[in-house]
């Protein structure tokens, strides 16, 4: 077995560490020597390898111990669990995997099992449960993600493919050097880019920010709450209604168009379709012009503010930037198409920090100089089925089998889902609508999750298989939007009976017949020897030299150095679009896409546009639920993971999720600072405690994810939620039939003082577990 060095490392998605040791277990992990700015996530996660939430043993629903598949789902999360040994767990388990691809076929297995899970390319959840998925002839998967689904279905309309979203971004120092403005749409919040997908060699946001301001660059930040940027980097807080982006992003490139102030050369060289959507922007076509004036009574932010903004981005270079967030709503293709079209007129398109970016403070890795290689993975094989939804369309899919919906341009249908497989995510966190999605994950036959702790997810599994944590295995870490190859050394002994997802899905394989395909004969090191030596490799190919496998393993993290040229997004295709042409239709910027008008959606035009979200400050609906909720990321964990530590629960306010509300709305419900509120529409409610603040602009909520759900009555959908999870309020439409991505930011409540007996909160007591009748 791989030994430990005296001084290991643990590389997680929101940073490096070294660790401590004392008396041969952790006692600290310390921020890599490297890293500026080491997150504090970290702090929970010593203290969570045995607390009371950790799972001790495999555990199997009562009904579904005594009746197999007969039992009903509607017992989902109200039952009890019996432990079980291993050997049965798996023998249950491998049955019902083997019964349902006998008499359903793989395709009524669904494994999408979205969910971050743990940084590593080895023990990395989605790509073992996809291997070992494929390895038994496939399931139906799931495409996309909840983070920026509908820009992912909108951008390679408009530029061809992911860059700029995904890819090629422009480099952060390549910004400092060349950018005067940034327009910031949803901000660039630090609390957010203390994490990134994979593993973060150092924190970059913060002393970007500095290094831009300190050259005297200036800062704009359109969002509705002011600490999307920290204070001390002096930006202006332009406070936006929420949703609104789009009418601002047309009231400013009106002012462009009717000041003569848009680069016709650009548009006529590097786009087509601007002829096209200019009827739209005048008002000719409906008239209704995009006026500054327009966008202000849309969008709250004054038209004289936005006229001087326009003129002041069309003056200097600008880079505009969209966080995730904005597109995470009704009609969320719309501000990404239309940043893109804005950024088109200013003409700065592939110049040094000019033009557009999506995600810059979404995650760290966002604008980080990476080098040019691919790291390796742990390969997932190939899928006999080839069934699949649009990642948010998950409660459609349990609820309505065999029925048609639109995903961007194709007419699909809905699989017949018998079995559902979830390892390294929780819907239970990330689905909107959790009262529907309750419903659903009552409809399948069998549910089996691996999880290392009693979160949501598993409470709610009929086969809960427990897993070691980061901390009790050994890994490599590297990142596609990092320069980082790390180790992550196992520091403790796994918990009770827990095992690595890959020795479950092995013996698994080993049931079915199919342990050869899973494994290649390769144990945990042989495959990280391998991860390694292909690392090495293609490091060779760039001229580094990494040191053998003993030596790597022993140092623990090597940071690569910046590369030298780092170029702008599209700045080739600038220089010459007709060579460097996009892998759009027109091989040009599409300002009017010709395929998306084909397609015939009202959600979606041939061109950018203002369409109403269907839940915002100015939707009819409001007279009932004023107020607009904002659910963002965690300050203090990642999603649900570690809600249960001591670094989120510090947080809490007795023991509940804090809602921050501007002191105006609070003082007309009769709201004080620390009151225990519940928040609620025609979806849910959940209780939250109260904190007042200017932060806030009026008629906004801003009420984090990640608390654990818990309902009141376990089991039993629409009951109250006690700890402050948002998503017992969010809907769950598709942003529009072209993407079909989760629309959280679009929710309407209202909220009021919760008087009266406080129920506890009980999400972090396990279920009752009981022995075999
Ligand atoms: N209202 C609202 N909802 C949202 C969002 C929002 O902005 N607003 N954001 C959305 C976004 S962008 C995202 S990405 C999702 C995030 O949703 P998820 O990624 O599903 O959330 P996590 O809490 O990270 O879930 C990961 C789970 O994997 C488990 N895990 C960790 N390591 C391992 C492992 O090695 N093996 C196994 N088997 N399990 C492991 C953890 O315990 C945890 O339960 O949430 C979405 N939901
Ligand atoms: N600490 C921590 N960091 C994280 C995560 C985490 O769970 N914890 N999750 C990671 C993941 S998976 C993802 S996808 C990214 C998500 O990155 P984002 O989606 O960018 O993050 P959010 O925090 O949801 O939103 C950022 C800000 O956008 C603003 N905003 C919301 N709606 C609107 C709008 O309509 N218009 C405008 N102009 N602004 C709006 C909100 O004020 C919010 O604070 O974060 C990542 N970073
Ligand atoms: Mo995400």
């Amino acid at each position: 077995m791989l030994k430990t060095p005296a001084r290991p490392t643990v590389a997680t998605h929101w940073g490096t560490y070294r660790v401590r040791m004392s008396e041969g277990r952790p006692a600290e992990l310390e921020g890599f020597e490297q890293d500026p700015a080491p997150s504090p996530i970290a702090r929970s996660m010593i203290g969570a390898l045995d607390d009371p939430t950790r799972i001790e043993k495999p555990m199997i629903r009562a009904s579904f111990l005594e009746k197999g598949h007969r039992a009903t789902g509607a017992g989902r999360g109200a039952e009890p669990f019996v432990a079980v040994d291993w050997p049965e767990a798996i023998a249950i388990a491998a049955g019902e995997l083997d019964r349902v691809r006998k008499e359903h076929g793989n395709g009524a297995i669904f494994g999408g099992s979205y969910g971050w899970a743990s940084a590593g390319r080895f023990h990395h959840a989605q790509s073992q449960i996809h291997r070992f998925l494929n390895a038994i002839g496939g399931y139906t998967r799931s495409v996309g993600n909840y983070s920026y689904a509908a820009a992912d279905a909108i951008v390679p309309h408009v530029v061809g493919d992911r860059r700029g979203l995904v890819t090629d971004h422009t480099s952060w120092p390549v910004i400092i050097r060349h950018a005067r403005m940034l327009v910031m749409f949803g901000g660039l919040p630090l609390k957010n880019s203390q994490v990134s997908s994979g593993g973060i060699g150092r924190h970059i946001l913060a002393e970007s920010l500095e290094a831009f301001a300190a050259n005297g660059g200036e800062l704009i930040s359109v969002t509705p709450i002011r600490d999307d940027v920290e204070e001390r980097f002096g930006a202006t807080w332009l406070p936006i209604a929420p949703n609104t982006d789009t009418a601002l992003m047309l009231g400013l490139a009106h002012t462009l168009w009717s000041e003569g102030l848009h680069d016709k050369a650009f548009l006529a060289r590097c786009t087509t379709g601007f002829d096209k959507f200019l009827p739209y922007l005048s008002g000719e076509s409906d008239g209704i012009a995009k006026t500054a004036e327009w966008a202000a009574a849309i969008c709250g932010i004054d038209a004289e503010a936005i006229r001087s903004l326009a003129r002041r981005m069309a003056a200097q270079r600008t880079m505009i930037m969209l966080a995730w967030a904005v597109q995470r709503a009704d009609h969320g293709e719309q501000p990404c198409w239309m940043a893109i079209t804005l950024a088109a007129m200013l003409g700065q398109i592939g110049l040094p920090g000019g033009g557009f970016g999506i995600g810059y403070g979404s995650v760290n890795g966002i604008g980080n100089p990476i080098l040019d290689l691919a790291w390796p993975s742990f390969s997932q094989g190939s899928n006999g089925v080839d069934d699949y939804i649009p990642v948010a369309r998950i409660s459609d899919l349990l609820l309505k089998p065999g029925e048609p919906y639109q995903f961007n341009g194709q007419e699909r249908r809905y699989a017949d889902i018998r079995l559902v497989y979830w390892a390294g995510g929780n819907p239970f966190h990330h689905h909107q609508d959790l009262n529907r999605f309750l419903e659903a994950w009552k409809r399948p036959e069998v549910t089996i999750v691996h999880e290392s702790w009693w979160n949501p997810l598993a409470r709610h599994a009929d086969i809960v298989l427990p897993v070691t944590t980061q901390l009790e295995r050994n890994d490599i870490v590297c990142s596609s939007r990092d320069r980082l190859l790390a180790a992550s050394h196992r520091v403790a002994a796994p918990f009770g009976q827990a095992r690595n997802d890959y020795d479950i899905f092995g013996a698994l394989a080993a049931a079915l017949g199919a342990e050869a395909t899973f494994t290649e004969g390769r144990a945990e090191e042989a495959w990280l020897r391998f991860l390694y030596e292909t690392a090495q490799e293609r490091l060779a190919g760039l001229g580094f030299n990494p040191p053998d496998f003993e030596t790597f393993w022993e140092e623990g993290a090597l940071l690569f150095p910046e590369p030298e040229r780092q170029p702008s997004l599209f700045e080739a295709f600038r220089q010459d679009p007709a060579a460097n042409a996009l892998p759009t239709p027109s091989g040009r910027i599409e300002i009017w896409s010709d395929r998306i008008a084909s397609f015939g959606y009202d959600d979606c035009l041939g061109h950018p546009a203002w369409l109403e979200p269907r839940e915002w400050l100015g939707a009819g609906k409001a007279a009932r639920f004023p107020l607009h909720l904002i659910s963002n990321q965690p300050k203090t964990k990642l999603h649900s993971q570690y809600d249960q530590g001591s670094h989120s629960r510090a947080a809490k306010i007795r023991g509940r999720e804090p809602v921050r509300i501007h002191p105006a709305d609070a003082q007309a419900r009769g709201i004080g600072d620390g009151d225990i509120v519940r928040l609620f529409n025609d979806r849910g409610a959940c209780l939250a405690a109260a904190v007042l603040s200017e932060a806030v602009r009026p008629g906004v909520l801003q009420l984090a994810t990640g608390a654990w759900f818990d309902p009141a009555m376990p089991g039993v959908s629409g009951s109250l939620e006690k700890h402050g999870n948002p998503n017992v309020l969010t809907h769950d439409l598709g942003t529009s039939r072209l993407g079909q991505g989760p629309s959280a930011q679009s929710c309407l409540v209202e909220i009021e003082r919760h008087d009266g007996d406080v129920p506890p909160v009980t999400a972090f007591d396990p279920p009752p577990i009981v022995n075999r009748s």
